[in-house]
C-alpha cells in the first residue's frame, strides 16, 4: 500500500489528507498528521472519499444522445461533435451565443484552461461557475468597501481571538473543521456568538445566539452599529487612521432606536446591547459569514453591512479578528482566482481595462473580446430568449443547485447544444447532448485553494477509471479541434507556471515552493516570498476601507394568505451539494432519509402533521413531495430545506429574484404552502418532476 497526499475534494476547508492506494484503487484515506488546517482530522466526509470517487457509478467512456437515448462514442467522436456545435453555434449566433459553467471543484489548472478556452478560443467572456450562487457578493462587496473579496485572515486566527461572531453560517455541519476550532477557542475562553434563524448545533453551543429573522441582516447589523455609535464605542484611532469619512454612515443610522431593531429582527433590545458591547471592546474578534448573508437579493449589502460593523471596530488587520467570508467548495476560491467570472481575468484583471486586454492577448497569442460575458443565470436566461446556442457545464449540477428548477429544465430544452463533463450521470448531465468522463481529484496532478487562499497540491495516485480523461486536457484537445494551438501544455506544472506568471498575486508561486511547505497563501510575490497569513495590515487594496449606507430590504418574496411559510435552505453534515459524491457512501447515506423538510411543532400540530409524515410543498414556481421532521431548530412559520436530494429537490421551489449588483438569487428565502399526505402515502420523487422529462430535452 501506497500512501499519496492529497487535499480533500469537498468543502472549502481544505483538509490534509493521504490517499491510501493499492492495486491502483483509492482503498481508504487518512489525515496528514501536520497539516495547518485539519491537524490531523478528517470530517465523515473526508473519510468516505474513497466511495465517492470510486469507479463504480463513474462515467467512464464518452457518451452521445441519439433519439433521447445515450451510446457509448470514442472520444475521438465525441470531441469532433462539440467541435462542430460549438463552430455552427458560433457561426448562426457569434460568440455572445456561446459559453462555459466551470467546475470549483476541479483544480485550479482545470479552471485556468477553462477560461482561457472560453475566452481565446469561443471568443467570448461568457464563463462562470458556482461562486455566482455562493459568494460573489463577498466578491462585489467586499471589493467596494475593501478591494478584495477573499478571507481577510488565517483558519489558526481563531485560536488567537477573543470573540468569534458567526453570522449565517452553520459552521459544525459545513466547515467541519473550523467548527470543531471554534468550539476548542470557545473551550479555552473565547465568547462564541451565533446569528441564524435556525437553532444550528454550533448556536446551541454558542454562548449568544441571536435568533435573527429570516432575510433580517441589514436591520441588525445596522442596529449593532447604531448602539454602538451612540454609546462612543467606536474604535476612533482606527477610523481615523484607515477608513474615509464616517459621517454618512453615522447619518445613516442616526434616526434609528434598538427598539426599531428589535421589532425588525425579532432580538431583544438587552441581547442587542450585549453583542454591540462585547463586540466593540473585543480585543480580537474574529468575524465568519457564510450563505445566511450572501444568499439574498440584498446579498452585496449584507456583506457591506457586515464590513461596516468589522471597520468601525477596527476589528481586522490583526492576528484573531478579519472578515472572514467561508468560501464554500474545495477550490472555489481558486475559480474565481483563475478568472471563471465573466468579468475578470486571472487575479481579478478587469476584462474591461485594455491594458490588461493587451497583456493577455499577447501572452495567448490572439486576439481577445471586448464586451463582457454572461453569468451562469444570464446564459441561462438568454438561451430561454434564443439568443444563446451552445454551452458547456463542466462539473456542476445546476438542474439540483440552480434557483428554480422548472426555469433551468426549460433554458436546457432551449439550447441548441449542451456538453457536460462530469464524473458521474448527474440530473443535469442526463440533460447533456454530449457526455464527457471526467478524471476525479485522486485521478490529476494539480492544486486547489482553500478558504484561506491557501494553493495546495493535489498529486494523481490512481489512474482514472476506464477512458476518463482531466478536465484541462478535454479542453485542450478541443481547443486544437477549434483551431487554437495554445493549450498543448506538457503537464499541470507547465500550465501552472503560465498562470503565475500573468497573475500578480501568484507570481511567487511554483509547484517546488508549494511542495515545501503545507502550500503558501496568496498573495505570494517577491515582496512576501512565503505568502500572507494575514490581509489589510498596514492599508486596503482601496487604501481607506469605505464605510458605505445601507438600508434592509425584505425578501422578495415573503409568507402570504396563498403561501403562508417562509422557506429558508441549507446544508447537512453528511451530504454535499446535488450529493452526486456523497450519496455514494452507504455510511454516509444511512445518516440522514432522504428529502426532509424542517418544520416547528407547533406549526406541525396547526397542519395536523405527525413527525416524518409525507407533504406536499408548493412555491408560486414548482411543488414537490418530502417527509416533514418536527423540530424546533427552526422558528414557528419559518421552515428549512436541504438542497442535497433529487428525490426532494428544494430548487424546484426556491425563488430566482437577484441581487442587482452580484446577480447572486435569493435561495435563503421564498414563500411556500404546505399540505398533508394521507399519513399512510410515501411522498413521491415523481411528483412535481413533469417538467423535467429528461426524454424531451
Ligand atoms: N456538509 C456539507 N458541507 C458543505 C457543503 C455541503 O453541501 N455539505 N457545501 C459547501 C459550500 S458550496 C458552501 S457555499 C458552504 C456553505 O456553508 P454555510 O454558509 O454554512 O451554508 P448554509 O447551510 O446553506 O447556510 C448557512 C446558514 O444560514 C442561515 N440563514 C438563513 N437565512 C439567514 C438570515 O437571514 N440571516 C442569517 N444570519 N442566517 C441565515 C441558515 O439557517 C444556515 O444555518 O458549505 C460548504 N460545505
Ligand atoms: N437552494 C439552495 N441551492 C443552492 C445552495 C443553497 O444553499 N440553497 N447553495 C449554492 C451553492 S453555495 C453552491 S456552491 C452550489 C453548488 O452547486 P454545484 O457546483 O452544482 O454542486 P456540486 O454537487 O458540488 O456539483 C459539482 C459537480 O462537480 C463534479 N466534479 C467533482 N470534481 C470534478 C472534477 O474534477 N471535474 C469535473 N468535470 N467535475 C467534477 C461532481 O461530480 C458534482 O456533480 O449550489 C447552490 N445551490
Ligand atoms: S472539513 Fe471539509 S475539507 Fe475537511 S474533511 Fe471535511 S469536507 Fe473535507
Ligand atoms: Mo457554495
Amino acid at each position: 500500500m501506497r500512501v499519496v497526499p492529497s487535499i480533500c475534494t469537498f468543502c472549502g476547508v481544505g483538509c490534509g489528507l493521504g490517499l491510501r492506494v493499492e492495486d491502483g484503487r483509492v482503498i481508504g484515506v487518512e489525515p496528514q498528521p501536520g497539516h495547518p488546517v485539519s491537524q490531523g482530522q478528517l470530517c465523515s466526509k473526508g473519510w468516505a472519499t474513497s466511495f465517492a470517487i470510486d469507479p463504480y457509478k463513474r462515467l467512464t467512456q464518452p457518451m452521445i444522445k441519439e433519439h433521447g437515448h445515450f451510446r457509448p462514442a470514442s472520444w475521438d467522436e465525441a470531441l469532433g461533435r462539440v467541435a462542430e456545435e460549438f463552430r455552427s453555434a458560433l457561426d448562426e449566433q457569434g460568440p455572445a451565443g456561446v459559453g462555459v459553467i466551470s467546475c470549483a471543484r476541479a483544480t485550479n489548472e482545470d479552471n485556468y484552461a477553462a477560461q482561457k478556452f472560453a475566452r481565446a478560443v469561443l471568443k467570448t467572456h461568457n464563463i462562470d461557475h458556482c461562486a455566482r450562487i455562493c459568494h460573489s457578493p463577498s466578491v462585489a462587496g467586499l471589493a467596494r468597501t475593501l478591494g478584495s473579496g477573499a478571507m481577510s485572515n488565517s483558519i489558526a486566527d481563531i485560536d488567537q481571538a477573543d470573540l468569534i461572531l458567526v453570522i449565517g453560517a452553520d459552521v459544525t455541519e459545513n466547515h467541519a473543521m473550523i467548527g470543531a476550532r471554534m468550539l476548542r477557542a470557545q473551550a479555552r475562553g473565547a465568547t462564541l456568538v451565533v446569528v441564524d434563524p435556525r437553532k444550528t448545533r454550533l448556536a446551541r453551543l454558542a454562548d449568544i445566539h441571536l435568533q435573527v429573522r429570516l432575510g433580517s441582516n441589514i436591520a441588525l447589523l445596522n442596529g449593532l452599529l447604531q448602539i454602538i455609535f451612540a454609546n462612543g464605542w467606536e474604535n476612533r484611532a482606527f477610523i481615523d487612521s484607515r477608513c474615509e469619512d464616517i459621517q454618512p454612515l453615522r447619518q445613516h443610522l442616526a434616526g434609528l432606536t434598538p427598539e426599531q431593531t428589535s421589532a425588525a429582527t425579532g432580538v431583544t433590545v438587552a441581547e442587542l446591547q450585549r453583542l454591540a458591547f462585547l463586540y466593540s471592546h473585543a480585543k480580537a474578534a474574529f468575524t465568519a459569514y457564510g450563505m445566511g448573508i450572501t444568499q439574498f437579493q440584498s446579498g452585496t449589502n449584507n456583506v457591506i453591512a457586515v464590513s461596516n460593523l468589522v471597520l468601525v471596530c477596527g476589528q481586522i488587520g490583526r492576528p484573531g479578528t478579519g472578515i472572514n467570508p467561508l468560501r464554500g467548495q474545495n477550490n472555489v476560491q481558486g475559480a474565481c482566482d483563475m478568472g471563471c467570472l465573466p468579468n475578470v481575468y486571472p487575479g481579478y484583471q478587469a476584462v474591461s481595462d485594455p491594458a490588461v486586454q493587451a497583456r493577455f492577448a499577447a501572452a495567448w497569442a490572439t486576439e481577445l473580446p471586448q464586451a463582457p460575458g454572461l453569468t451562469s443565470q444570464g446564459m441561462l436566461k438568454a438561451a430561454q430568449h434564443g439568443d444563446f446556442r451552445a454551452l458547456m457545464i463542466m462539473g456542476e449540477d445546476p438542474l439540483l443547485t440552480d434557483p428554480d428548477q422548472n426555469q433551468v429544465a426549460r433554458a436546457f430544452a432551449a439550447l441548441d447544444f449542451l456538453v457536460v463533463v462530469e464524473l458521474s450521470l448527474t440530473e443535469t448531465a442526463k440533460c447533456a447532448d454530449v457526455l464527457l468522463p471526467a478524471a476525479a481529484f485522486a485521478e490529476k496532478d494539480g492544486t486547489f485553494t482553500n478558504c484561506e487562499r491557501r494553493v495546495q497540491r493535489i498529486r494523481q495516485a490512481i489512474a482514472a477509471p476506464g477512458l476518463a480523461r482531466g478536465d484541462w486536457q478535454i479542453l485542450a484537445e478541443l481547443a486544437v479541434r477549434l483551431g487554437y494551438p495554445g493549450m498543448a501544455w506538457a503537464d499541470a506544472e507547465a500550465l501552472f507556471a503560465e498562470m503565475a506568471a500573468l497573475t500578480p498575486a501568484f507570481s511567487a508561486i511554483s509547484y517546488p515552493a508549494l511542495d515545501a511547505n503545507h502550500g503558501l497563501q496568496w498573495p505570494c510575490d517577491a515582496a512576501h516570498p512565503q505568502g500572507s497569513p494575514i490581509l489589510h495590515e498596514h492599508s486596503f487594496p482601496l487604501g481607506r476601507g469605505r464605510l458605505l449606507p445601507v438600508t434592509q430590504v425584505p425578501p422578495d418574496e415573503c409568507p402570504d394568505a396563498e403561501y403562508p411559510f417562509a422557506m429558508t435552505t441549507h446544508r447537512l453534515h453528511f451530504h454535499y451539494g446535488g450529493g452526486s459524491m456523497t450519496r455514494k457512501s452507504p455510511l454516509l447515506e444511512r445518516e440522514t432519509p432522504a428529502g426532509l423538510l424542517f418544520m416547528h411543532p407547533d406549526d406541525g400540530e396547526t397542519l395536523g402533521l405527525l413527525n416524518h409524515q409525507g407533504v406536499r410543498v408548493s412555491s408560486r414556481r414548482g411543488y414537490l413531495e418530502t417527509r416533514v421532521q418536527l423540530t424546533d431548530d427552526v422558528p414557528v412559520g419559518t421552515l428549512a430545506m436541504p438542497y442535497h436530494f433529487q428525490e426532494a429537490p428544494c430548487n424546484r421551489l426556491t425563488n430566482d429574484a437577484q441581487d442587482p449588483i452580484s446577480k447572486m438569487p435569493e435561495l435563503k428565502a421564498c414563500a411556500v404552502r404546505v399540505e398533508p399526505l394521507p399519513p399512510d402515502q410515501a411522498p413521491s420523487a415523481q411528483a412535481g418532476s413533469r417538467e423535467v422529462d429528461h426524454a424531451s430535452l
